[in-house]
């Protein structure tokens, strides 16, 4: 690998503990990646140096305070080159932007009868606020499904858009099975049947290269708490012709022009969906993670992982009774599995006594649970700081323990 796996390490002080008496192996990084040390000083630098309340006050610390949050919104758009920084909402999460876009182009564009198709391998967040906008307009959620080896059927999609269908919605990258979507072939197909796509990047924006113009997509929503920054902030990305068309999800400070008992008129774009004091120490700290995570290199990053990904997936195949769920080629450095004869639960629990942090359950994707017949799985995700003999470490506990059942 190109980059210094050592040195970047050194750079994520949690890294550097011991859980249980052995060192830590963070392999749960699809919940939440750990964030260096450069975000964890800019998060210290703002509440020590130029925290005020940002867009509202004449005085310098304000000032300054908006300036920083205003030139993340840059460099978010830089980082997924958005065509202008209007179309970058901050938000408190993938899961927020989703209820935003959900309602919000709910209630400009969709009508009684209409159809949203929604994939069968979505996390709850990108299921849930669409059947709550179908329950409020009287709409139909239609299904895109998945194959054995977890990959969309694409070649139904055709099938399911119809007249009536106004929106498609799909992960970039599945949570549990890594698989990465043809998102340029969806929005294609979408497009010439007159349809928008809403892309949950949740999973993505930390491991691929994002470009929504390339893409084409609608709507694009991320959070940074996946990319090394803060928790509590997210990014909707929407095209502008529909932003601008779209009402506000919630009322409040910083989003509206003029406030009158006789009515009120909203502000623009962005602020139009940002109501109320935003996560200001968070977002600015996330532009320390996006110019951490830009000076790596994600393209270096994602082919580390890549190798990762080869290394675990070799090893743990030749574990009898080991089904890996998620076995496409396009894929994110994301393992999901089961041992016959073992508990997810109890497999998740013995790990952690290795000092090995995986996640175990259904992932917030209960769909896709149901349509491999299992309740929820083991699942280990990589991140650039992860390293083989971390692999080997977790391979050999993950013997240890079946060995025990
Ligand atoms: N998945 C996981 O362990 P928030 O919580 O709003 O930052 O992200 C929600 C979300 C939306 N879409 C996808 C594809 C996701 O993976 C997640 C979060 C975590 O898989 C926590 S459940």
């Amino acid at each position: 690998m190109s980059f210094d796996l050592k040195k970047r390490r050194e750079d994520f002080p949690i890294l550097q503990q011991k859980i249980y008496n052995r060192p830590l192996v963070y392999f749960d990084n699809a919940a939440t990646t750990q964030r260096p040390q450069q975000v964890i000083d800019a998060l210290t630098k703002t509440y020590t140096e130029y925290y005020g309340n940002i867009h509202r006050a004449a005085h310098f610390l304000a000032d300054k305070a908006t300036i920083a949050y205003e030139e993340t919104r840059e460099k978010v758009r830089l980082l997924i080159n958005a065509e202008t920084r209007e179309q970058i909402i901050f938000t408190k999460g993938t899961t927020e932007s989703i209820n935003l876009a959900a309602f919000s182009f709910g209630e400009a564009f969709i009508q009684e009868g209409d159809e949203i198709i929604v994939s069968e391998m979505e996390h709850h967040s990108n299921i849930v606020p669409w059947q709550l906008l179908a329950g409020r307009k009287g709409a139909k959620i239609v299904m895109l499904p998945v194959d054995e080896e977890g990959r969309l059927k694409i070649e139904q999609l055709e099938k399911l858009i119809t007249d009536r269908t106004k929106l498609i919605t799909v992960t970039h990258v599945s949570n549990v099975l890594g698989t990465i979507n043809p998102i340029r072939q969806i929005t294609h197909l979408a497009h010439s049947r007159g349809v928008r796509i809403f892309v949950d990047g949740a999973q993505a924006a930390a491991h691929l290269q994002i470009d929504v113009q390339d893409l084409d997509v609608d709507f694009y929503a991320f959070s940074a708490h996946k990319m090394y920054g803060p928790n509590g902030v997210g990014v909707l990305y929407g095209k502008k012709e529909l932003l601008e068309q779209m009402p506000p999800y919630q009322g409040g400070g910083e989003m509206i022009s003029e406030v009158k008992f006789s009515g009120t008129t909203y502000n623009e774009l962005p602020y139009k969906f940002e109501a109320g004091t935003p996560n200001i120490s968070g977002v600015i700290a996330f532009g320390a993670a996006i110019d951490y995570l830009e000076n790596i290199g994600i393209e270096k990053a994602a082919n580390w992982e890549g190798e990762l990904l080869n290394y675990a997936t070799a090893l743990l195949i030749q574990i009898p009774g080991l089904r890996i769920y998620g076995t496409q080629v396009e894929k994110s450095g994301v393992i999901s599995f089961n041992v016959e004869g073992v508990h997810f639960f109890d497999l998740g629990t013995m790990l952690d006594k290795f000092g090995i942090a995986v996640r175990t359950g259904h992932h917030c994707a209960d769909p896709l649970m149901d349509h491999f017949g299992i309740q929820g799985t083991v699942r280990a995700s990589f991140a650039f700081y992860n390293s083989k003999e971390e692999i080997d470490v977790f391979v050999e506990a993950l013997k240890k323990v079946i060995s025990m059942f």
